[in-house]
């Protein structure tokens, strides 16, 4: 297969779109493609030389008439540098807003209108909650039609765009994956007795603590879960919920069994020492941390109707319950730390499935297909 010059913009933090865009980059790179990050900031994991790897920062201007520096403007501007200078075949962004937007302003910055080709993947806050605001609807819709090529992690989050924006284009669904070498079940050494000194259950949960995650479900889950398991429950990860679930935690005097981890770079030193993943969101497109979690061999517990169903197995690899439903999550998760030959095998099924259905390779393959099928399509620029 030929080998491609290849831009990629995502936000360049911790979260489960910029780790994807990151280890797409990397993985790309490393079969011999170019790959041209352009960023704000140097993207989490991008750290050390790696070869075929570039990095080209994108400048915020402020000056005293800015109240916002235009941020999407430098941003195609130096998609278009780039663009120029290092001549890409494809520009990949991650995120409609504004991020495909940029690539098409670039776009018409350049003298040919046809390269690169814009692919934009679709990873779900995007089109659930800030696409579907009035403000921002017709130029997500807009930014959507004017890619060459658009991908979305689930079918889930395919259909819903499909469904709200009235999009016209193919959408390909590419699932996220995960690096099996980092997120296994091999214990880092990090000792259980740590977090559990009396060998109670370890459940756990990671997000961003926005209000799409219902963390304040989490608590309610895991306080009827402790009436009838001894258990303690990590949390990992920070943002505007953190003080309503650290309240909570106060007022239910659960203070000695919840332990707060706040942001954590290696969850995957922590997750081979966890019973159970709680993942109640109101929305998820995917839920990244949700294969994380099976991949290191613990079963996830968390809401149907989102695009956790194409992640997590029902009565498989955990249990999915409709968004609120603490009651029924709280049964299930205390009837599977109640049946160790059940939680062994559900553990065990959950890191089988990801390394077989979630493997980087295949979904790599999948966008370098992908890459060549929009690259080599006729131009009606
Ligand atoms: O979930 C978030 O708040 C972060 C957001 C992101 O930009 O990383 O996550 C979205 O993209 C992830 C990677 O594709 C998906 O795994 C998450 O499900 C999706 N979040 C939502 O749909 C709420």
């Amino acid at each position: 297969m030929d080998k491609l010059k290849i831009g990629i913009t995502c936000y360049p933090v911790a979260g489960g779109s910029g780790i994807v865009a990151t280890e797409l980059g990397i993985k790309l790179a490393e079969r011999g493609h170019k790959v041209h990050f352009i960023a704000y900031a140097l993207p989490y994991r991008l750290d050390r030389y790696q070869p075929n790897l570039f990095y080209h920062e994108v400048e915020t201007i402020s000056y005293q008439l800015f109240k916002y520096p235009p941020y999407t403007l430098t941003l195609a501007a130096r998609i278009a540098e780039v663009s120029r200078e290092w001549d890409l075949d494809i520009m990949h962004v991650h995120y409609a807003i504004p991020h495909a937007t940029a690539a098409f302003l670039a776009r018409q910055l350049m003298t040919d209108k046809c390269r690169p080709k814009i692919i934009t993947t679709l990873h779900g806050t995007d089109i659930t909650l800030v696409g579907a605001d009035k403000s921002f609807y017709d130029i997500t819709r807009f930014s959507i039609q004017a890619s060459d090529g658009v991908t979305a992690v689930s079918e889930y989050l395919a259909e819903e765009t499909k469904e709200e924006f009235k999009i016209k284009n193919n959408i390909e669904v590419i699932p996220n994956f995960i690096d099996t070498a980092r997120f296994n079940t091999n214990n880092s050494g990090c000792d259980r007795k740590r977090f559990a000194p009396d060998n109670e259950k370890i459940l756990c949960h990671i997000s961003n603590f926005r209000p799409v995650k219902r963390a304040m479900d989490v608590i309610e889950i895991f306080e009827r879960v402790i009436q009838t398991v001894p258990a303690k429950l990590l949390l990992i990860g920070e943002g505007p919920d953190t003080m309503l679930v650290r309240r909570a935690v106060k007022k239910k005097a659960l203070g000695d069994k919840v332990i707060f981890l706040g942001s954590h770079d290696k969850v995957e030193d922590l997750l081979p020492l966890v019973d159970l993943f709680l993942n109640p969101s109101e929305e998820e497109s995917f839920g990244l941390a949700a294969l994380e979690a099976l991949a290191c061999g613990v079963p996830v517990i968390g809401s149907a109707g989102t695009g956790l169903v194409e992640v997590v197995d029902h009565g498989v690899d955990g249990y999915l319950y409709p968004v609120a439903d603490t009651w029924s999550m709280a049964n299930a998760a205390i009837s599977l730390l109640t049946g160790e030959n059940d939680l062994q095998l559900f553990k065990d099924r959950a890191a089988k499935k990801a390394k077989e259905k979630f493997s980087a390779d295949k979904t790599v393959a999948h966008y370098e297909r992908y890459y060549h099928q929009v690259a080599e399509a006729d131009c009606e620029g």
